[in-house]
C-alpha cells in the first residue's frame, strides 16, 4: 500500500478543528486530529507545507518508522506545533492499519483491558449554588465522576465558568478576552464549594477540580490540604509544570491526588514528575502528545511508577481525537479516567462517530479503525474563524497571570 495524498481540512462547526486525511492507492483512508486551540493555522501549515510532501509514496503500515522520520528527521524536536502535526499523521496511520486489518483500533493495541471507559463531565456555575445544581444534573445523567468549577465572589470571570453547559467553549473571542484573578479569594472559596458539593451529592461520586496553573507550589499545597476532607479524585494543574521539581513541595504536604499534563507534548515533559512519583495521573492526550505511538510510551513509563492516565478531553480536542483516545483507554493497563466535554450538535454532525455514552462510561464501538469520520461537504460549510483563549490578569494590579 502507498500513500497517495495527505490533505488538511480546517473547519469551524461551532469551533475550529484541523483534521488530516491520508489517502492510499488501495482506496483506504484514515484521519487524525491536529487541532491546537488558538494556534490552529500554524499546525495546518506545518502539515501542508512541510509534512504532506514527505508522506507521498510511503507505506502507511510503517507507523513507527514514519513517526521517527518526522520526529528525528526534522532535527527540530518537540513543541506543541510539531507534536500535534506528528500526532495527526500517527492517528491517521493507525486508523488505516486497523481498517486494513478489519478491526477496531483497540484490538491492534492489545485488546480490551476493561468493559468501558469511565469519563468525567464538567459542572460549571457562576456561584456555589449553581455549581451544586450542575453537579446534581450530571449525577442524574449517570456520570460517576464530575469536575466542579465555580465563579469566585469579587472576580468578573474565572476559568471553567461559562454560559455553555455540557459543552464549555474556552476560545471565546476573535481577540483574547481578559479574565481576572485573586489567589486569596480563590483559596478561601474553593473548600466551601466542595463542602457544599459533598453535602448535596454525597460520597458515591468522584469529584475533580482544575486549578489551571494558577498557584505557587506552597499555595497549591495549602489548597490540597484544605480539600482533603472532601476526598477528591484529583486536583489538576495546581502550578505551572515547566519546572517539574515544583511538585515535590506540593507532594510533601498533601494526600490529595495530583493530575497534570494537558499541555505536555512529549515524555520529557513528565520525566521527573513520573519517575519521582510526584503525580498520580498524567493528562497527556493523543493529539498534543505525538499520537498513539508516543502516548503509549508515556503510559508504559507511567505504569512502572503507579501513575495512571487521565487524558485531556475538552471541546477543542475533536471527535477524531476522542475516538482514538477511547480505543487507547480501553486497552491501556494503567487507565485512570478520561475527560469528556460533549461537543456541539454541529461538531458531532461534521464528525460522525462510533463511540457512545451510557451510565457515565464511553464505549469506542467496534467499527474498523478508530471509528470517527469527517463529512467533508458539511465541513466546507463552516469556514475557519479566528478565535483565541482568554488571558488572565491579577485583579488588584493587572499583572499578566497564568491562564
Ligand atoms: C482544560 C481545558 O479541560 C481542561 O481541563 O484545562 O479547558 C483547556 O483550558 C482547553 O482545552 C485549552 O485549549
Ligand atoms: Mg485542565
Amino acid at each position: 500500500m502507498k500513500i497517495t495524498a495527505a490533505r488538511v481540512i480546517v473547519c469551524s462547526p461551532g469551533r475550529n478543528f484541523v483534521t488530516l486525511k491520508i489517502e492510499t492507492d488501495e482506496g483506504l483512508s484514515g484521519i487524525g486530529d491536529a487541532t491546537l486551540n488558538g494556534r490552529e493555522l500554524a499546525v495546518a501549515s506545518y502539515l501542508e507545507d512541510h509534512v504532506a510532501p514527505c508522506l507521498i509514496g510511503r507505506d502507511p503500515h510503517q507507523v513507527e518508522d514514519i513517526w521517527q522520520y518526522l520526529y528525528r528527521g526534522a532535527y527540530w524536536r518537540r513543541g506543541p506545533v510539531t507534536m500535534s502535526a506528528i500526532a495527526a499523521v500517527d492517528t491517521a496511520l493507525w486508523d488505516i492499519k486497523a481498517k486494513a486489518a478489519g478491526m477496531p483500533l483497540y484490538q491492534l493495541l492489545g485488546g480490551k483491558s476493561r468493559t468501558g471507559v469511565m469519563v468525567y463531565g464538567h459542572a460549571n456555575g457562576s456561584d456555589i449554588e449553581a455549581t451544586v445544581d450542575e453537579v446534581l444534573r450530571y449525577k442524574e445523567l449517570g456520570y460517576r465522576a464530575v469536575r466542579a468549577q465555580s465563579g469566585v465572589p469579587g472576580l468578573n470571570k474565572v476559568y471553567g465558568v461559562s454560559s455553555d453547559r455540557l459543552f464549555y467553549e474556552p476560545a471565546d473571542a476573535s481577540l483574547p478576552s481578559e479574565h481576572d484573578w485573586s489567589t486569596e479569594r480563590y483559596l478561601d472559596h474553593t473548600p466551601r464549594l466542595f463542602e457544599k458539593v459533598r453535602d448535596a451529592a454525597g460520597w458515591d461520586l468522584h469529584l475533580l477540580h482544575d486549578v489551571h496553573h494558577r498557584l505557587t507550589p506552597i499555595e497549591a499545597a495549602r489548597l490540597g490540604k484544605s480539600l482533603e476532607p472532601f476526598r477528591l479524585f484529583w486536583m489538576e494543574d495546581a502550578t505551572p509544570a515547566e519546572h517539574q521539581e515544583s511538585f515535590r513541595l506540593i507532594r510533601q504536604h498533601t494526600t490529595t491526588p495530583l493530575a497534570v499534563g494537558e499541555v505536555f507534548n512529549t515524555i520529557w515533559d513528565c520525566k521527573t514528575l513520573i519517575q519521582e512519583q510526584l503525580i498520580d495521573y498524567i493528562r497527556a492526550t493523543v493529539v498534543h502528545a505525538g499520537g498513539i505511538t508516543h502516548l503509549r510510551r508515556i503510559a508504559d513509563f507511567a505504569a512502572m511508577h503507579q501513575v495512571r492516565t487521565g487524558s485531556h478531553g475538552a471541546t477543542d480536542l475533536s471527535p477524531v481525537c476522542m475516538g482514538a483516545a477511547l480505543h487507547f483507554d480501553l486497552w491501556v493497563p494503567n487507565f485512570g479516567i478520561q475527560e469528556y466535554m460533549r461537543h456541539s450538535e454541529q461538531t458531532d454532525a461534521v464528525f460522525p462517530h462510533a463511540y457512545t455514552f451510557a451510565n457515565g462510561m464511553l464505549y469506542p464501538g467496534d467499527a474498523p479503525g478508530h471509528g470517527v469520520d469527517i463529512d467533508e461537504t458539511l465541513a466546507a460549510r463552516y469556514p475557519y474563524q479566528r478565535a483565541y483563549l482568554p488571558v488572565n490578569r491579577l485583579a488588584h494590579d493587572g499583572t499578566l497571570w497564568h491562564w
